[in-house]
C-alpha cells in the first residue's frame, strides 16, 4: 500500500542512503571515531547494526568495539595508549593497552567480512598490531621490522584484510613485544560464521576473556618488565578475583567459553559441576570425532580455546586455572612453608627489632585471609572475595559460573548466591569419633625394611620430623 506513510519511509531510507554514500566519501580520508571506555565492568553484548548479523560474545570486564561501515568495508580504530586499569576494587595499575582499557576492546567481525583497522600510536615507543591467528596477505601481519615499519609514536597505520575463517582469535603488538604485552597491551577477536557451520553450534551464551600475567610489586602501580617467568599476578582480562565477573546462565543455556592465552606459561582451565567439550582451537572449529568430554583443558601459551556445556546444573560454580599459585595475588616471594613450625620463639626475637613483625602461615595461609595486618596501599589482597559462607581464599585467575533456573534469557546480570535447596550443603559431624585403626606391621615382601645401613652390624637410630600439631579442640579460626 501505497500511503504517505511508506513513502515517507521510503523517501527517508533514500535519503539516508544518500548521505551516508556522501559521509564516507569525507570519511575515506578521516579515521573513524575512537570508542574509549574506562569502566572496567562487564558490557551489554554489542548486538549488530550494520553488516550480516551474528550472536554477539559477552567480554568479561570488558566490551566490544563498534565499527562504523564504509563502502562494505568494516571499519574500526584501534589507539595504542597508556591506560589505567582497576584490576580489582581498591587495586589501580598504570598500563599500556587500546581504547582506554587493558585489554583492548573485542573486534567482532562476520567471515568474509572486510576489515579496515586504523591503528593510532600514543604510546612513548613504537609499536605494531600482530593479528594473531589470521590468515592475511604477509604485509598485514603486523611483525614490525620483518612484514611492515614499526608505528612511530603519534602515527597511525591501516591495517587491511579479509577475516577469512571464522573462530577464535586475538591481537598483540610484535614490537618491544616482552615490554608492551608486560604492560598489557592485548586483546580479543572472533570471527563469527558466516551462515549455520556444520561444526559451530549456535549458543545462548558466548564468553571470552584473555589469560595474562603481571608483576606489580605490592604497594605499586607499574609492571615490571624485565620479568620473565616469576609474574606475582595471574589475570583474566586485566582483572584478578574478587575483581572478576561471575559468569551469569540460564539453567538448560548452551554455554560457550573462549579463551587465549598471552602469559608466559600454561594455564589448566577448570569448571566445576559440569563436562564440556573443546570445539575450537588456534586452527578453528575442532572436527566432531576429536571431542571428548573433560573438565579441565590445559591452554598452552599463545594458544587460544572455546569450551561448551549444558548448564544444566544450579549453583555457583568455581572457574579457575588449576596452578593454584595463579588463584593468589601478589605475595612476596621465597616463603617458606611454616605450616607445623614452632616459631614462636623466633618471633619474641625478632619483634624487639620490628615490632610489627607477624609470621606468615603457621597454620597454613588461610589466616592470610582474614588478617587485618595493614597492606601498602594499592595492594590486590593476596587471598580474599567474601562468599556466603566465608572467605573464598583465592585470588588471580579465578571467577564464578552462576547458574539459574529464573534467570530470564539475555540477562546478563549478577543473581544473588545460590540458594541451596535444604539438605544439601555439606554439614557438620557432630558424634562420637571412633579410634582410627592402625596398621601394626613393618614393610615386607618385595621391600622388607632395613633395620641396619648396609656393611653395618650397628641398630640404625630412627629419625622423626619434628612437627607441632595444632593443640586439641581447635577448630580453624
Ligand atoms: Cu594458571
Amino acid at each position: 500500500m501505497n500511503d504517505r506513510r511508506n513513502f515517507l519511509r521510503g523517501a527517508g531510507a533514500i535519503t539516508g542512503a544518500v548521505a551516508a554514500a556522501s559521509v564516507s566519501k569525507v570519511a575515506m580520508a578521516a579515521l573513524p571515531e575512537p570508542t574509549l571506555r574506562t569502566k572496567p565492568d562487564t558490557a551489554a553484548p554489542l548486538a549488530p547494526d550494520t553488516g550480516r548479523p551474528y550472536n554477539p560474545v559477552v567480554t568479561l570486564n570488558g566490551w566490544t568495539l563498534p565499527w562504523r561501515m564504509n563502502n562494505g568495508v568494516k571499519e574500526f580504530h584501534l589507539v595504542a595508549e597508556p591506560v589505567v586499569r582497576e584490576m580489582a576494587p581498591g587495586f589501580k595499575a598504570h598500563l599500556w593497552g587500546y581504547n582506554g582499557q587493558s585489554p583492548g576492546p573485542t573486534i567482532e567481525v562476520v567471515e568474509g567480512d572486510r576489515v579496515r583497522m586504523f591503528v593510532t600510536n600514543k604510546l612513548p615507543e613504537h609499536t605494531s598490531v600482530h593479528w594473531h591467528g589470521q590468515r592475511l596477505p604477509n604485509g598485514m601481519d603486523g611483525v614490525a621490522g620483518l612484514t611492515q615499519k614499526h608505528i612511530p609514536p603519534g602515527k597511525t597505520f591501516v591495517y587491511e584484510f579479509t577475516a577469512r575463517r571464522p573462530g577464535t582469535f586475538m591481537y598483540h603488538p610484535h614490537a618491544d613485544e616482552m615490554v608492551q604485552m608486560a604492560m598489557g597491551m592485548m586483546g580479543f577477536w572472533v570471527t563469527h560464521p558466516r551462515e549455520r557451520h556444520p561444526l559451530i553450534d549456535p549458543v545462548d551464551r558466548d564468553f571470552v576473556f584473555l589469560m595474562q600475567s603481571f608483576d606489580i610489586e605490592p604497594g605499586s602501580f607499574t609492571p615490571k618488565i624485565m620479568t620473565m617467568l616469576d609474574f606475582n599476578l595471574f589475570a583474566f582480562n586485566t582483572r584478578i578475583f574478587p575483581g572478576i565477573d561471575s559468569m551469569n546462565v540460564r539453567k538448560g543455556d548452551k554455554v560457550r567459553i573462549r579463551m587465549g592465552n598471552l602469559t608466559m606459561t600454561n594455564h589448566p582451565i577448570h569448571l566445576h559441576g559440569h563436562e564440556f567439550v573443546v570445539t575450537g582451537t588456534d586452527g578453528g572449529p575442532t572436527p566432531k570425532s576429536t571431542r571428548w568430554h573433560e573438565v579441565t583443558t590445559d591452554v598452552a601459551v599463545g594458544q587460544m580455546r572455546q569450551v561448551e556445556f549444558l548448564a544444566d546444573e544450579e549453583g555457583d560454580w568455581a572457574f579457575h586455572c588449576h596452578k593454584s599459585h595463579h588463584t593468589m595475588n601478589a605475595m612476596g616471594h621465597d616463603v617458606p612453608t611454616m605450616i607445623g613450625v614452632d616459631h614462636r620463639k623466633v618471633v619474641k626475637e625478632i619483634t624487639n627489632l620490628v615490632p610489627d613483625y607477624m609470621v606468615m602461615g603457621e597454620r597454613g595461609m588461610a589466616d592470610m585471609a582474614e588478617m587485618t595486618m595493614p597492606l601498602p596501599d594499592n595492594t590486590a589482597p593476596m587471598m580474599s572475595g567474601d562468599g556466603p559462607f566465608g572467605a573464598l581464599e583465592m585470588g588471580g585467575m579465578f571467577t564464578v559460573l552462576k547458574v539459574r533456573r529464573d534467570q530470564k534469557p539475555g540477562d546478563y546480570r549478577n543473581p544473588e548466591w545460590f540458594k541451596h535447596p535444604p539438605g544439601t550443603v555439606a554439614y557438620e559431624f557432630t558424634g562420637n569419633l571412633p579410634a582410627a585403626p592402625r596398621a601394626s606391621h613393618s614393610g615386607s615382601g618385595s621391600m622388607p625394611a632395613r633395620t641396619a645401613p648396609n656393611n653395618s652390624s650397628a641398630p640404625r637410630k630412627p629419625v622423626e620430623v619434628q612437627i607441632r600439631k595444632p593443640p586439641s579442640g581447635h577448630s580453624g579460626h
